[in-house]
């Protein structure tokens, strides 16, 4: 079997997406998911222009010789553009063993360790009574976790605050929205929501929190010592974590659990958080950390330190990389959680998918491959639109952590 052609589809349902899809001689085709949020041409270039030629006529079954290649052969290694690309072929690979072998990819990874993939809902609200109403709605859906972020008194915008319904897409059109931050005014309201949460709904479910990389270290030891009276599941990207070390002094304060790796893209990025046990859960995704290949030695690591997977699963995560995350959290010994934001109708009607929700958890099915295609037609009437990230700045003007 020879990998005949490859290419990549951008798409813009309601928000860009770019999938890769690899055919091969004998007719099988892989997919994969290439989308880096506000930066999707960069991916779709660097495979259009330095990948693809480099796939033409490999054997689409040597998946990791196909990693090591790109991951070592280009020199520069890392970073989000590289990996997102050799994610996106990572994926479309694993995606054409399985359909030739005729299982879902679990199968392949080792089999289920678990009967259905627990996830979190993304509860958010302009204020506390929003906010607690809406965990009241996930609840309500079956959820077993839920995350809870909400307006901020005297800011006019907060992180996780969704402009629609289920749906929460942080990219704008145009240039990248400027929104102030004040982590005094953060750090005196984040405890006052939280207590609303568990005096309205109990402590029978998972309550999670995303600080987003706003806080330096001890504030974010003051954040998580304030938030142990509510359990949290996990408080992720309390700081950036660039500087690993860092974590080092939260941990000293606080046994509120810590959630770090989203923007990770190499076991690198994780391996002193790790080691050191600096955190609980890593959020490394295949989209993100060079596909499945990568992300199963990540995970591989944490198991030695009882760190648990707990990937990303925003909707700037294409259902392609959600199918390709079922089926490794369906396998992975040291699964912790799994994050769904729902993507839009437009959204699913591109990606057609195996999936499904039900009572908390989420279920890859078993089509072979990752369960997830693309309906190029349907793909074409959505051109790519582009967008941004917001950008954060202090209310002195200082340019922070978004
Ligand atoms: C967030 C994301 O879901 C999360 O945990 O951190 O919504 C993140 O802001 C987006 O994926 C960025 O594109
Ligand atoms: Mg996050």
């Amino acid at each position: 079997m020879k990998i005949e052609k490859a290419y990549c589809i951008v798409t813009c349902p309601g928000r860009n997406f770019v999938t890769l899809k690899i055919v091969t001689d004998e007719g099988v085709y892989g997919i994969g998911d290439a989308t880096l949020n506000g930066r999707e041409l960069a991916v779709s270039a660097y495979l259009e222009e330095h990948v693809i030629p480099c796939l033409i006529g490999r054997d689409p079954q040597q998946i990791e010789d196909i990693w090591q290649y790109l991951a070592k052969g280009a020199y520069w290694r890392r970073g989000p553009v590289t990996m997102s690309a050799i994610a996106a072929v990572d994926m479309a690979l694993w995606d054409i063993k399985a359909k030739v072998a005729g299982l879902p990819l679990y199968q392949l990874l080792g089999g289920k360790s678990r009967s259905g993939v627990m996830v979190y809902g993304h509860a958010n609200g302009r204020d506390i009574p929003e906010t607690v109403d809406a965990v009241g709605k996930y609840l309500d859906l079956g959820y077993k976790a839920v995350r809870a972020q909400a307006g901020i008194p005297g800011l006019e915008t907060a992180y996780g605050i969704a402009r629609g319904k289920l749906f929460y897409e942080p990219a704008t059109k145009g240039l990248p929205e400027e929104q102030i931050w004040s982590t005094e005014k953060y750090l005196n309201f984040a405890p006052k929501l939280f207590d609303a949460v568990r005096v309205a709904h109990g402590v029978d479910f998972h309550l999670l929190h995303d600080v987003h990389h706003r806080l330096t270290p001890i504030e974010a030891a003051r954040l998580g010592k304030s938030l142990e009276p509510y359990n949290l599941f996990w408080m992720e990207d309390p700081t950036p974590a660039e500087n690993q070390e860092s974590l080092r002094l939260i941990r000293q304060h606080t046994t509120t659990p810590i959630a770090i790796g989203e923007i990770f893209n190499s076991i690198h990025d994780c391996r002193e958080l790790i080691q050191n046990q600096l955190i609980d859960y890593i959020r490394t995704t295949v989209v993100r950390a060079g596909g499945i290949t990568q992300l199963r030695k990540i995970a591989a690591l944490a198991e030695l330190y009882q760190v648990r997977t707990g990937s990303h699963g925003a909707t700037d995560l294409s259902p392609v990389c959600m199918g390709s995350a079922l089926h490794f959290d369906l396998w992975v010994p040291n699964f912790g959680i799994q994050e769904y934001m729902r993507h839009t109708p437009e959204t699913d009607e591109v990606f057609p998918h195996a999936y499904s929700f039900a009572d908390g958890y989420l279920y890859p099915g078993d089509t072979p491959g990752h369960g997830v295609d693309i309906d190029e037609k349907v793909a074409a009437k959505y051109p790519y639109d582009r967008a941004y990230l917001p950008v954060a700045r202090l209310e002195d003007g200082t340019l922070w952590s978004w």
